[in-house]
């Protein structure tokens, strides 16, 4: 049996079946690629791989999480196309809560509130695609302040504040359509949150240049962490895909699949090699400075000028439309997958120090090794003992190899760097293992996030969830353990322990907390104390309820306006009572919200209807839940 043909798991399918399966599955992603990839296949032919049994037989680490007990890690996931974040416990893969950040979410009322309003900015988009999640960190340690994640769909950048798990900042990004890859400033801490560009487009894209893609072009983005603004471009050949930071500060890099600047899917695989840009971060902060610097459509945005000859960057040629890049935890390597070729490369971040300090000539210097792993590499992660696990998407595999041999292999010493290839269900496109972000990376579980379940799970009509299988990797071998299915495709998720990021996380709002000063102001110049004040406030046509909450009972259970009010109802809850959340959903009107211990929400909308509305309260919050509801009266 080669090694694709591996299989063995419980309730699969007989061999021969899932084999044409996962074959048809790899020919239909190939599709129009196919010369490129039967070149690549070709190459992995004659290789000799350790491939292991899929299934290890002894008992995996247990992901039993008894009733009442909490799981070890916080896992972070992307929402891809869902356009929010949500939270699980890892390894029960309990989902804990979703976290809304580009889409509408009526369950706390996320882009109903007036509160959520201020952070999408008005007439915002309500879709989002989160792809790339990451926390905030200090000296290469997640430091549990903040979640950045980025918007392909509306080419934005949303920054969540972890101690409440809300998002607080969204920023769009100027010169630029489809930011794609997402990463942090490791060290010395996370001042700049690092933004790619996708796709080319003309500047200003104002309806010039549309049928001349030589004028098109792509920024890479610099987003102050603390301000969310856009501290600096630079302006790039061909386009951004994914990007990682170093652990000095010094340096980012970003792979880049369309060196061609073509339009189409042949023209962007026509060359045999594109290549990983790398940005010097203290000459760019200096050629900005030194006003060496254009603006376009935002003339507060400084664009560099990165392009091949400039010594800002440096560019890597490596095979053949790359993806995933992502650095070792040791901060030695910084590892780039082939995507269309089986191999990923391995440069060192010391040699691409030296490249810039002119100590080496070629770009490919930098380069330290170039293994062959198998069809499709995507994403590569680490478990901190020194292996690599890539994900190969054609061969619907997880690759386990070792960095130091695969080094001795390309220094011409006969080594097998492969350690393990499992076979995942199917088509992974990220994976990460625990901490693997940082120094602290601690080669326990492994995340597999596959794009296809077929048929894993019960059928739930035509759209199948996708699998996020969890792998022990704590022993020599990798071990599937669960199967989880996933909504609209996360793309990538990070895993933290529990005690680095639960001790940032509040139980109860601040009164003080800045997510609604904004309203608190606005009942101050009312004259209203929002803690005990029940009051209707008439300002012309513009009407404000201010009522508190205290189970089972609204502070107002009854208020008048007049047909055609604008009315802004602000609720306070003032229950102490840690997880006791009220709501406040209006008859007939669209509009809920959660409003929890501590916490103050509003909503405005226009009173349309004459009549008699009930509000109530829609989190089951005491025994007379039921009952705890008003009437908003409107006079025709
Ligand atoms: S990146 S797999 Cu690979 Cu956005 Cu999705
Ligand atoms: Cu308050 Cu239910
Ligand atoms: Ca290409």
């Amino acid at each position: 049996m080669s090694d694709t043909e591996n299989t063995g798991q419980p309730g699969e399918l007989a061999a021969e079946t899932k084999v044409s399966r996962r074959t048809l599955l790899g020919a239909g992603v190939v599709g129009a690629g196919a010369a490129g990839l039967a070149g690549a296949a070709g190459l992995t032919g004659g290789m000799v791989i350790g491939a292991t049994p899929a299934f290890a037989k002894e008992a995996a680490e247990s992901t039993d999480i008894p009733p009442g007990k909490l799981d070890d890690y916080y896992g972070v996931w992307s929402g891809g196309q869902s356009g929010e974040l949500r939270i699980l416990g890892v390894p029960s893969m309990r989902e804990l809560i979703r976290v809304p950040v580009f889409n509408l979410d009526g369950g706390i009322g996320w882009g109903i509130t007036n509160e959520s309003k201020r952070v999408l900015g008005a007439n915002a988009p309500i879709n989002g695609d989160t792809h790339h999640v990451h926390m905030s960190q200090t000296d290469g340690h997640y430091d549990g302040k903040y979640l950045f994640v980025n918007d392909k769909a509306n080419t934005r950048v949303a920054r969540i504040r972890c101690d409440i798990m809300r998002t607080d900042k969204i920023t769009n990004i100027p010169n630029a359509q489809a930011i794609h890859g997402l990463r942090v400033q490791r060290v010395p801490h996370t001042k700049y949150v690092f933004c790619n560009n996708e796709f080319r487009v003309p500047h200003p894209n104002d309806g010039r240049d549309l049928a001349d893609p030589k004028k098109y072009f792509a920024v890479f983005t610099a987003l102050d962490a603390e301000t969310m603004k856009v501290a600096w471009q630079v302006l790039v050949d061909g386009n951004l895909d994914n990007t990682e930071t170093d652990y000095t500060g010094k340096y980012v890099g970003s792979t880049c699949y369309n060196s061609e600047g073509a339009t189409d899917l042949a023209g962007m695989m026509d060359a045999e090699r594109d290549w990983v840009v790398y940005f010097n971060i203290a000459r760019i902060e200096a050629a900005v400075k030194a006003g060496k610097y254009k603006t376009y459509e935002d003339p507060n945005v400084p664009v560099v000028d990165g392009r091949h000859g400039s010594d800002l960057t440096l560019y890597v040629p490596v095979p053949k439309n790359p993806h995933g890049i992502n650095a070792s935890p040791d901060g030695k390597y910084v590892i780039a997958a082939g995507k269309l070729s089986p191999t990923v490369t391995v440069m060192s971040w010391k040699k691409i120090d030296e490249w810039f300090e002119g100590k080496l000539k070629n770009p490919r210097d930098v380069v330290v090794a170039e293994p062959e792993l198998g069809l499709g590499p995507l994403h590569t992660t680490y478990d901190g003992r020194g292996n690599a696990y890539t994900t190969l998407f054609i061969d619907s595999q997880v690759c386990k190899w070792n960095i130091a041999d695969a080094l001795r292999a390309a220094k011409g010493e006969k080594v097998n760097y492969i350690r393990q290839k499992l076979d995942v269900n199917f088509q992974p496109g990220h994976n990460k293992a625990s901490m693997a972000e940082t120094r602290d990376a601690d080669g326990k579980w492994l995340i597999s996030l596959n794009k296809f379940s077929k048929d894993r799970f019960l059928h739930v009509g035509p759209l199948h969830p996708d699998n996020d299988q969890l792998i022990d990797i704590s022993g020599d071998e990798m071990k599937l353990v669960s199967d989880n299915p996933v909504y609209c495709e996360p793309h990538d998720c990070f895993m933290i322990k529990r005690d680095l990021l639960e001790k940032h996380v509040k139980r109860i709002w601040d009164r003080k907390d800045p997510f609604f000063a904004e309203t608190v102001a606005m009942a101050k110049k009312d004259g209203i104390n929002l803690e005990s004040d029940n009051k209707v406030i008439r300002d012309g046509k513009k009407v404000r309820v201010y009522m508190t909450s205290i189970a089972p009972v609204y502070g107002l259970t009854e208020f008048e306006v007049n047909k055609g009010d604008e009315v802004t109802v602000t609720i306070t809850n003032m229950d102490d009572v840690e997880d006791l959340t009220h709501g406040f959903c209006l008859a007939n009107h669209g509009i809920n919200m959660e409003i929890s211990p501590h916490e103050t929400a509003s909503v405005t909308f226009t009173a349309d209807k004459a009549g008699v509305y009930w509000y109530y309260c829609t989190f089951f919050c005491h025994a007379l839940h039921l009952e705890m509801r008003g009437r908003m009266l409107v006079k025709a």
